[in-house]
């Protein structure tokens, strides 16, 4: 009833860790069994180690949060040999979030990779600032994407989904521009850039100035590009973008996904993921839809737009 598939990918249902909400390894297995969720996708790792951004990393604010945490990590070769042991096996489906800072460190991350077996997928984090294009993201420009995507597939055989960034001038085209390049899938939106202010003392209230927003108030737009990307492309689209329920996932498949990540809800509740796949089920029966995938795409528009 549940089960979805991502290209080769099997995955038991639709519902995955969103990357950086559940942990760099099983830091919320004491909420949630890593074997739950369809597949569970961890925290960016970047080429080499990085301290991440000054605190505070995460505000709150109306309908979500600001987030800016900047990427900290071991880097790739001390998460490889110090922490994937420890994670090996112990989820359904294991898939990572990689980033470079310069296009020639993702394939380099890639190469490390190669075909290490219990990595079922990796994540392109194209949201990334580009320090080759002033700081601009990778997920600017097509061809940016398309040669980056390129390069990784060169270097790993693992199934590859490009993370797509809601502020891209052409998400559309980004999303064929990955697809025609290999990608197995994509997965949209990352958050939206924002900031919050405390007038008071004339500072912004996160330690990095700004960062991105997630969570309720950013779900009518993911719903939207999902929609767009989900009718440019014919790759599985993963859809991401304040799901906090299980008709939220399915709001998500009917508007054009195939499965969906889960990210700042579990802030709210360290549980959400579970109850989320607990609750499908029930949905269904109710509905009399006999699988997820009979959902996905249904979505009615009015006229033709
Ligand atoms: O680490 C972060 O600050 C971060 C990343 Br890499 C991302 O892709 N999205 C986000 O909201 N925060």
């Amino acid at each position: 009833m549940l089960d979805v598939r991502i290209g080769p990918i099997e995955l038991k249902n639709p519902v995955i860790s969103a990357s950086g909400c559940y942990g760099q390894a099983l830091e919320s297995e004491a909420f949630v069994d890593a074997h739950v969720p369809g597949a569970l996708l961890l925290k960016t790792i970047t080429l080499h180690p990085r301290a991440g951004n000054p605190p505070p990393r995460i505000v709150e604010v109306a309908g979500g949060i600001l987030n800016s945490i900047g990427l900290p990590n071991k880097g790739i070769e001390r998460w490889l040999t110090e922490t994937f042991p420890k994670v090996r096996g112990h989820a359904s489906k294991l898939f990572l979030n990689i980033a470079g800072e310069r296009t020639d460190e993702w394939p380099k991350i890639a190469a490390r990779i190669g075909a290490t077996p219990g990595i079922d997928a990796l994540e392109l984090n194209i949201s990334c600032p580009n320090v080759e294009q002033g700081g601009l993201p990778f997920a600017r420009d097509p061809e940016t994407v398309a040669r980056l995507v390129r390069v990784v597939k060169n270097e790993t055989p693992i199934p590859l989904i490009v993370k797509l960034a809601p502020e891209s001038p052409d998400i559309g085209g980004i999303a064929l521009a990955a697809q025609e390049n290999g990608a197995t899938a994509v997965s949209l939106i990352n958050t939206i850039r924002a900031m919050a202010v405390d007038w008071r003392s004339r500072k912004p209230k996160l330690g990095y100035g700004f960062g991105g927003l997630s969570g309720p108030a950013v779900k009518p737009v993911a719903l939207r590009l999902v929609h767009e990307v989900a009718r440019r492309v014919k790759i599985p689209v993963i859809g991401i973008g304040g799901i906090a329920t299980a008709d939220d996932v399915l709001e998500f498949l009917v508007a054009g996904a195939t499965a969906v990540q889960v990210g700042t809800a579990a802030f709210r509740d360290p549980r959400a993921l579970a109850t989320i796949v607990d609750d499908l089920p029930k949905l269904l029966r109710d509905a009399e839809v006999a699988h997820v995938r009979d959902l996905t795409g249904t979505l009615r528009m009015p006229g033709a737009r």
